[in-house]
């Protein structure tokens, strides 16, 4: 025992200046989000300890595991019995609005009838900018005055979903701080009214979160996830943010799938949530294929 901790310890005392430059920059690695950024930061360390380039490759190896395994299963939108109900919700500016206009074409390409309803009618100007999807994706409109109650919308557009045999009722609805009590209450009433008037159909609350928001959306998750039954979460601006791994903490701690990703401001920049896919993309630079080795594009 004595000899061994007298190895170790005289080891220990040689490899200090490693161990210290390895374990300051991991500790300065812990708690941020696992990003392309956090990943380079890691193989810079580990190289830097002249673990070898191999070590890197295990790590990403490891990560990505870790990353497919946190993320579960892919979840797609549940869309049967019709009509479907898409609630989207979320703090203001997040990409609602534009991810349903890309929602709605992505259903179109899919065949489907899809019916948007304008139940954002804080600002005239959101009716307007979802009519403009409407007319872009090729789906219907059911739309109010400004300033008109939003569930009434919610209700006038269930009654038109049925009518019109719809397959999907994609509701919008206004930016909202999950901290506003009176407007988290009229969350609830919409949600009660389209499940009270299309009694059967299946509805999915989609909290929308831009991911450039890190931790923050993590908190805004939380209490929309208190006050609404949410279903998934849409992961809006990954292609500007250097936070991507919020998904992670998010699905992990919520306990709500990722169902679907924005890449960008387009009508085709809306992708269905493939964790295996994600990790792959976080882990492995572009253009180098899998198992390639980290710099192999270089
Ligand atoms: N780069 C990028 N921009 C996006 C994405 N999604 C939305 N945006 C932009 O984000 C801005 C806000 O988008 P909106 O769809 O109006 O957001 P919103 O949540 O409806 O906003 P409010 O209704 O005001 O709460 C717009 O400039 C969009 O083009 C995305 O995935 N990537
Ligand atoms: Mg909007």
């Amino acid at each position: 025992m004595a000899k061994a901790g007298g190895w170790l310890g005289r080891v220990r005392a040689g490899l200090a200046r490693t161990r210290e430059a390895l374990s300051a920059r991991l500790d300065d690695l812990l708690g941020r989000d696992l990003d392309q950024a956090y990943y380079d930061e890691l193989e810079e360390i580990l190289l830097r300890a002249d673990l070898g380039v191999g070590t890197p490759d295990v790590a990403r190896a490891a990560l990505r595991e870790i990353l497919v395994e946190a993320l579960g299963s892919p979840a797609p939108l549940v869309l049967e019995p019709r009509p479907a109900v898409i609630l989207v919700l979320g703090v203001n500016g997040t990409g609602k609005t534009t991810t349903i206009g890309k929602l709605a074409h992505r259903l179109r390409a899919d065949s489907r009838r899809v019916l948007l309803a304008a139940a954002d009618t804080f600002r005239a100007a959101a009716a307007d900018q979802l009519e403009i999807w409407a007319g872009r994706s090729g789906a219907d409109l059911v739309r109010h005055r400004e300033g008109a109650d939003p569930a009434a919308v919610v209700y006038d557009a269930a009654q038109a979903a049925r009518a019109r045999h719809a397959d999907v009722l994609i509701v919008d609805t206004a930016g909202r701080l999950h901290t506003k009590v009176n407007l988290i209450e009229e969350l609830k009433k919409m949600d009660r009214v389209v499940r009270r008037e299309l009694p059967g159909s299946p509805v999915e609350a989609l909290l929308v979160i831009d991911a450039t928001t890190g931790q923050n959306g993590l908190a805004q998750a939380r209490e929309f996830k208190a006050a609404v039954p949410l279903t998934g979460v849409v992961l809006t601006k990954l292609d500007g943010t250097a936070r991507g791994g919020i998904v992670v903490p998010i699905t992990q701690e919520l306990g709500v799938p990722v169902k679907l990703v924005g890449l960008g401001e387009g009508i085709d920049d809306l992708e269905p949530f493939d964790p295996e896919a994600f990790a792959d993309a976080l882990l492995t630079p572009a253009a180098a294929p899998p198992g390639e080795g980290p710099r192999a594009s270089a």
